[in-house]
């Protein structure tokens, strides 16, 4: 194992080989959906190995490795795009929501919730079967559902930084905290020039730390320790096409693209058959809730995409 630091404005980083430490509007060409063909090919690796499950047991993310050969990463980015181009579009089919993230033109994310519903290739992707696997094994799930998908595009040159957080802290009408996993699939070569994400080993298991994560001054890596345990920040570039893995306790944020490249990439959450509804929090998916408070997050909108080993057929309910 290797590991060095470097020597970065803003992150300090820990660059790894292997398992991290223990101690520590722009147009392309439009496309009409029915005009593109999807054929997602399956790549030849299935599962993971024991290691990579060990590895995200104990540091909370994982790199799963290729899932997507070329054409299709070419056919998601195109719908990326054509997307945001039908964003005003009465007569194309939307997401849940489109907006800048970061709130800032001169730091833009690109956010698109749930672009699934707005684009069959990608709604082929929530299902692709190696990438649903992988999740089942890391979480032990016995059912996967998709909570929402959510595409972050930073554009060349300008797109912003994505501040220190967990995820499931941020949808508080889903409890308990730790039965959501998402997978993070890289549309672009994501790495320290344009964007890509950072990841605080062993933080999935130090309960929910989100105001504390809130409060940090933005732009700088946490601090060396927390609540007397060492804390050590991984950069995880990840290459077109490959699919990182991280708990929903983890702690994560994502850089800058001061590149020439754009970065494109989309999040699966998935919600494990333990998840339930608490109708006491907020969040864009609420409003697509058909379950009682404190119910288990069932319905049509929160497609089931694995169960008991097998993809899902369609859910009834
Ligand atoms: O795409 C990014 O930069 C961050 C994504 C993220 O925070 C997530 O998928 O949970």
């Amino acid at each position: 194992m290797i590991a060095k630091e470097l020597n970065l404005t803003a992150w300090r980083c820990v660059e790894t080989e292997g398992i991290p430490p223990k101690k520590n509007k722009t147009s392309l060409k439009c496309f009409t959906e029915s005009k593109i063909k999807v054929l997602i090919k399956q790549m030849p690796t299935e599962t993971l190995t024991d290691q990579q499950i060990d590895q995200y047991r104990r540091n909370g993310f994982v790199n799963g490795g290729l899932v997507l050969d070329e054409a299709t990463i070419d056919t998601l980015r195109t719908e990326v795009l054509r997307v945001i181009d039908d964003r005003d579009n009465p007569d194309a089919p939307q997401p849940v929501s489109l907006r800048n993230l970061s709130k800032s033109d001169d730091a833009p994310i690109w956010q698109i919730v749930n672009i699934f519903e707005s684009s069959s290739p990608f709604r082929e992707l929530i299902n692709h079967q190696q990438i649903v696997n992988m999740a089942a094994q890391l979480s032990g799930a016995q059912e996967l559902r998709v909570w929402h998908d959510q595409i972050q595009y930073k554009p060349k040159t300008l797109g912003g930084r994505l501040h220190w957080h967990q995820d499931s802290p941020l949808w508080p009408t889903l409890q308990p905290k730790h039965e959501q996993i998402s997978a993070w699939v890289a549309l672009d070569d994501a790495d320290m020039d344009n964007g890509c994400m950072y990841m605080v080993p062993g933080s999935h298991q130090w309960g929910n730390q989100q105001p504390f994560l809130q409060e940090m001054p933005h732009g700088v890596a946490p601090p060396d320790t927390f609540e007397g345990k060492p804390v050590y920040t991984v950069m995880c570039p990840v290459k077109k096409g490959h699919v990182h893995f991280h708990h929903s306790l983890t702690w994560h944020g994502s850089g800058t693209n001061t590149s020439s490249r754009p970065r494109r990439a989309v999040a699966i959450h998935f919600m494990s058959e333990n998840t339930t509804y608490d109708a006491s929090g907020n969040h864009s998916m609420k409003p697509f809730v058909t379950v009682s408070d404190g119910e288990k997050l069932v319905g049509d909108a929160f497609p089931l995409v694995w169960t008991n080993g097998s993809k899902a057929k369609k859910e009834v309910s």
